[in-house]
């Protein structure tokens, strides 16, 4: 077991948890926040997860907080209206930080770290990959419903934590700034993967524009909804989405494109394997089948015809990303990069995955145009 961070132990000492504490261990996952599970002495207190907040990605710590404070409780009031049962278990319930026996939403250690706490979601777990294509449905049922509880939410009371998170042409700007200044001398590792971005320029641009034009509207939506993202029950029955740290306004193309991307892929992100990294079309059929089984009641005909082109566009958008980071010394990925080339690999094992998808890329139209009631 890795050793656990002095600050933690300290916070622990100096009663800032809620809790009396029993033990503190790494829990793994997610490329972003550090995170640990605290399990409290007595079993009638929760067990909680504490992260460590990424402050180079999230700059306005409360902001952030803010956010997912006024989501969740937009959330579980909305699930309350239904009277579902175990709301604490359908959505997920941000912790006190103790400060002078106050409640606050996070803790500003000596480092300049900051800290906040989750209530654990007990008997319940994660899947890194999509398993079968009955989970995969589940999936998509998730996500939508996660949408469709959102519908109501005041746009206007979200400030974006990430400005421009999913614009296309900002991300590809930025990438043309890095490639000039090529600070760390690694362009020429990347030639062949630049050449594929630089030839995908024009086509994938102009479709983002189709996508985030104005007859398409804006929504509360996640903006990270990596399968791993969702938590289920022992039984396999979907709880909750968790990790809201970007739940922002945005298109619905970003969460259901990104959703596919990792769900849909046949390894890991990182493998450097390529021959291992192949579109599973399947998984995408029954995503979608189960997104819309939920979605067709709120979905938009314009918002319908573009869901097939996501993945493309969402897959082009991470290679960029990965490419992007590299380039520029790993400062994004930090938390998660292993070794020097570790973020080229990622954006290779990307690339593979779009050109896979190039090759589905009707069948992916024809999936969606069967929801559309003008088809019949
Ligand atoms: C990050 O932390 P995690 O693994 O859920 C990232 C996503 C990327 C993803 C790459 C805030 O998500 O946008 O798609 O890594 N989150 C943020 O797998 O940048
Ligand atoms: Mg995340």
């Amino acid at each position: 077991m890795k050793l656990i961070p002095k600050s933690v132990a300290e916070m622990v000492a100096v009663g800032l948890l809620p809790y009396p504490v029993k033990s503190i261990e790494e829990h793994k996952g997610g490329l972003i926040n550090h995170t640990f599970k605290i399990v409290t002495k007595n079993d009638s207190d929760p067990n909680f997860l504490l992260q460590k907040v990424n402050s180079y990605i999230f700059k306005d710590v409360d902001l952030l907080q803010s956010n997912i404070r006024i989501v969740t409780d937009y959330i579980r009031n909305e699930l309350d209206k239904q009277s579902l049962p175990n709301l604490n278990r359908r959505v997920l319930s941000p912790g006190c930080i103790l400060s002078n026996g106050e409640c606050k939403s996070y803790y500003w250690d000596h480092d300049c770290d900051y800290w906040r706490l989750y209530e654990y979601i007990e008997d319940s777990k994660t899947y890194n990959s999509i398993p079968n294509n009955d989970m995969a449905f589940k999936g998509g049922v998730t996500l939508a419903s996660f949408h469709k509880t959102l519908l109501g939410f005041p746009k206007d009371k979200l400030p974006d934590i990430i400005p421009n998170f999913h614009n296309l042409k900002k991300r590809i700007e930025s990438l043309m700034v890095k490639i000039k200044d090529d600070k760390f001398g690694r362009v020429t590792n990347a030639k062949k993967e630049i050449e594929f971005i630089n030839d995908n320029i024009d086509e994938y641009v102009k479709l983002h524009e189709i996508l985030t034009s104005t007859n398409i509207p804006k929504r509360v939506i996640h903006q990270d909804p990596k399968f791993n993202n969702i938590l289920f029950d022992l039984n396999d029955n979907p709880l909750c989405m968790v990790d809201l740290d970007t739940v922002m306004v945005g298109h619905l193309y970003s969460d259901i494109g990104d959703a596919i991307r990792t769900g849909a892929n046949s390894t890991v992100e990182d493998n450097p394997d390529l021959n291992q990294t192949n579109f599973i079309f399947e998984i995408y059929q029954s995503y979608i089948n189960g997104y819309l089984s939920i979605a067709k009641d709120f979905i938009t005909l314009n918002e319908l015809h573009s869901i097939y082109i996501s993945p493309l566009i969402m897959t082009y958008e991470q290679s960029i990303r990965f490419l992007s980071d590299y380039i520029n010394g790993d400062k994004y990925y930090k938390y998660k990069t292993e070794y020097p080339d570790h973020n080229l690999v990622r954006a290779k094992n990307q690339i593979r995955l779009f050109e896979q998808m190039v090759l589905n890329r009707e069948k992916l139209k024809d999936t969606v145009i069967k929801f559309d009631p003008s088809f019949f």
